[in-house]
């Protein structure tokens, strides 16, 4: 009763008189005395009204979920990182490019095979770097249907259906390397644009450096999506050969620049390293010029030549046109930008680019009616060695807005206002597109590389917060050690002055990108139905059993099937019996249409463990090679007789 009775004062003070005083900025003092008892917290805790003020902004009571998800990329852990905003709560890792046990991503038969079936040459691949999730659009707007990521280490591109968050497709580019300008999709997803970085023979053959300026290439690969199949084609796709700078970040044109992609590039000095025969580091060979590229294609164009028989040239399976025929074609243009540019980014209507040069201090915003313009007159000041048009910087340009050392990347608000990271002086500027002006900086710590605001590179951007992606965070939390976790912040845009919400550590893997969605465009499926359903192919599993009565263990010669069940709390069969050499196939269906009623498949030192949903059905072979008796488990707690439900392999030697 006394506890009863403390926690009512408490919630009362907290949720009523003080907390509405603090928000409502009159200092917290609860007008019955009540407030004592949250100053006595602020007190004990240390805290200031801001911050209490920022509890209340980002604290979310259980049950609760929030207005807006995040999709983070994982960086060098390979995965897609789900966050829930303002709470800033970690929903799930999407395995991806690297094997997930939880998942048992990468453990059954067809998630190897997924991600075996990108690996070039003999080597299986079991990480990635992934950079820039894309969330699919419809008319220039998050659909929340799929989810893209680019892969830079291995030039990869994966499709994740968010129907059930998980991947379902991962495709490789032989020609590009590596990548970095994608994922971006186009306003209808049509197409999944996927810009390569350091420039190798397309080929793939080996070419000397000597060879640079002649052999080696840049590429933009625009890989076909089929909304009906959830799948990139790679039949209907195509690339586009670029000169040897290295490209970067790109955007796809929206509204009046619908139909349009711009690509920035570094290097365009094409300096190739070589410190050891006295010739400069990349670092500053690349840096010597005032001004390097951005490219601007005519992406639609592009798809109808490449459309026609005897525009492309088939280099290691993919189609590409040639440098020559863009030119010819009036494919690719290049529009000077300031020194070692990084991010563009289209304005919510399409009728601006906003550049960022890292060693510049402007945020370089270009109008795109007078690169249209200039393309259409032909209005060019030269070419660059390859032939392709300039246009000219002063033609182009719209603006420049004095914004700090080392600008990144931007994202857009719904009051026509800009947000550009700056890594160097680890700030995030707020700035107006109409005046051109900063309004205002807010220190981030540190070193910020993106940022993400809701909606924020679509027609509708959402405003309320950005989320800086900050790389170091040295003193924010806990020292854990030398390798240091990541650092998102989530700060309120909605306030006369920003405000600094919440610190969050991220210690697994270093978000590049992210991408905000209303949480209401989400409609994930709570299980598998009906029974059976392959979480790869989202089609009814082949060796799906949906009863218990069908399950059974079927011999052939040295391969046997199993095809068992799992509900709560067993599995059937409970005992296989097989001999040293077979090759055994378990096919397991989850009978349970329960949401939640995860069950998992661990075979103990055969690398084993599968994820079980409600209602899904995987596989996963073993091949016998030792004599034994081999437990296997349900991995998920699912039950009071969780740890009942088990069964043996016995292999005879
Ligand atoms: Cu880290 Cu977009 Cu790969 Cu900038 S990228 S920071
Ligand atoms: Cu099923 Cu534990």
């Amino acid at each position: 009763m006394a506890q009863e009775m403390w926690t009512h004062r408490v919630v009362r003070r907290v949720l009523g008189v003080s907390a509405v005083a603090v928000l409502a900025g009159c200092g917290g003092s609860g007008g019955d005395g009540a407030g004592a008892s949250v100053q006595d917290l602020m007190r004990a805790r240390n805290l200031s009204e801001a911050d209490v003020v920022a509890a209340l902004k980002t604290y979310t009571p259980t049950g609760r979920t929030d207005p807006f998800v995040m999709f983070a990329s994982g960086g060098h852990s390979g995965q897609v990182i789900v966050i829930g905003v303002p709470s800033m709560r970690i929903l799930k890792y999407i395995g991806v490019f690297t094997p997930e046990p939880w998942q048992g991503y990468g453990f059954d038969d067809q998630t190897k095979v997924l991600m075996a079936s990108s690996s070039p040459g003999s080597k299986k691949l079991t990480w990635g770097d992934s950079h820039h999730p894309a969330l699919s659009e419809t008319n220039g707007d998050y659909d929340g249907q799929f989810l893209f990521i680019n892969d830079k280490a291995n030039a990869r591109v994966a499709v994740i259906s968010l129907e059930d968050f998980a991947t379902t497709q991962i495709v490789h580019s032989p020609i590009l390397g590596t990548d970095h300008g994608g994922a971006f999709v186009t306003p209808n997803t049509d197409y999944v644009i996927e810009g390569g970085q350091y420039p190798v023979p397309l080929d793939g053959s080996y070419a000397p450096i000597s060879d640079f300026d002649d052999k080696y290439r840049g590429a933009v690969m625009f890989w076909k999506f089929d909304r009906t199949t959830g799948r990139l084609d790679p039949s209907r796709s195509f690339a586009m050969e670029l000169p040897p700078y290295m490209q970067d970040l790109s955007d796809a044109g929206k509204l009046v620049s619908d139909g349009w992609v711009f690509i920035n590039s570094f290097d365009t000095e094409r300096s190739h390293g070589g410190v050891m025969d006295g010739e400069p580091p990349l670092e500053s060979g690349a840096s010597q010029n005032d001004m390097d590229y951005m490219h601007v294609i005519d992406w639609r164009k592009a798809a109808e030549v490449a459309a026609q028989a005897g525009n492309t040239q088939t280099v290691q399976g993919v189609r590409v046109i040639p440098l020559s025929t863009s030119i010819d074609e009036g494919l690719l243009y290049l529009v000077p930008e300031p020194k070692s540019p990084h991010g563009v980014d289209v304005t919510p209507d399409g009728q601006y680019l906003a550049v960022s040069g890292k060693l510049d201090t402007h945020e370089t915003i270009y109008d795109w009616s007078k690169i249209k313009a200039a393309i259409d007159a032909k209005n060019f000041e030269g070419a660059d060695p390859y032939g392709v048009p300039i246009i000219g910087f002063q033609t182009a340009l719209h603006g420049q807005v004095e914004i700090g050392l080392g600008p990144l990347h931007t994202n857009w608000d719904d009051q026509g206002n800009g947000y550009t990271s700056i890594f160097i002086e680890s700030k995030i500027a707020k700035w107006s597109l109409k005046d051109m002006k900063v309004l205002e900086k807010i220190p981030v710590h540190y070193n910020i590389g993106h940022l993400a605001t809701p909606e924020g590179d679509t027609e509708h951007p959402k405003g309320q917060y950005v989320v800086a992606l900050d790389k170091w965070s040295i003193d924010r939390f806990n020292n854990v050690g030398p390798l240091m976790p990541q650092n998102m912040q989530l700060i309120d845009v909605t306030t006369p002055q920003m405000q600094l919400l919440y610190d969050m550590p991220i210690g697994m893997g270093e978000p590049h990108y992210a991408q905000i969605i209303s949480a209401d465009k989400l409609n994930a499926a709570q299980m598998y139905t009906p029974v059976g359903e392959n979480q790869v192919t989202h089609q009814p599993d082949p060796n799906a059993v949906t009863s218990e009565d069908q399950a059974r263990v079927e011999r052939h010669g040295r391969v046997v099937d199993v095809y068992m069940t799992a509900v709560r709390s067993h599995f059937r069969p409970d005992r296989v019996e097989v001999n040293r050499g077979d090759t055994v196939h378990f096919h397991i269906t989850n009978l349970e249409q329960t949401p939640d009623a995860t069950h998992g498949f661990g075979l103990g030192n055969y690398d084993v463990n599968l994820s079980l949903e409600a209602g899904k059905t995987a596989n996963v072979t073993v091949v016998t090679d030792r004599a034994g008796v081999f437990p296997y488990y349900c991995t998920e707690f699912c039950s009071a007789l969780h740890l009942e439900m088990m069964g043996y392999m016995l292999v005879k030697g």
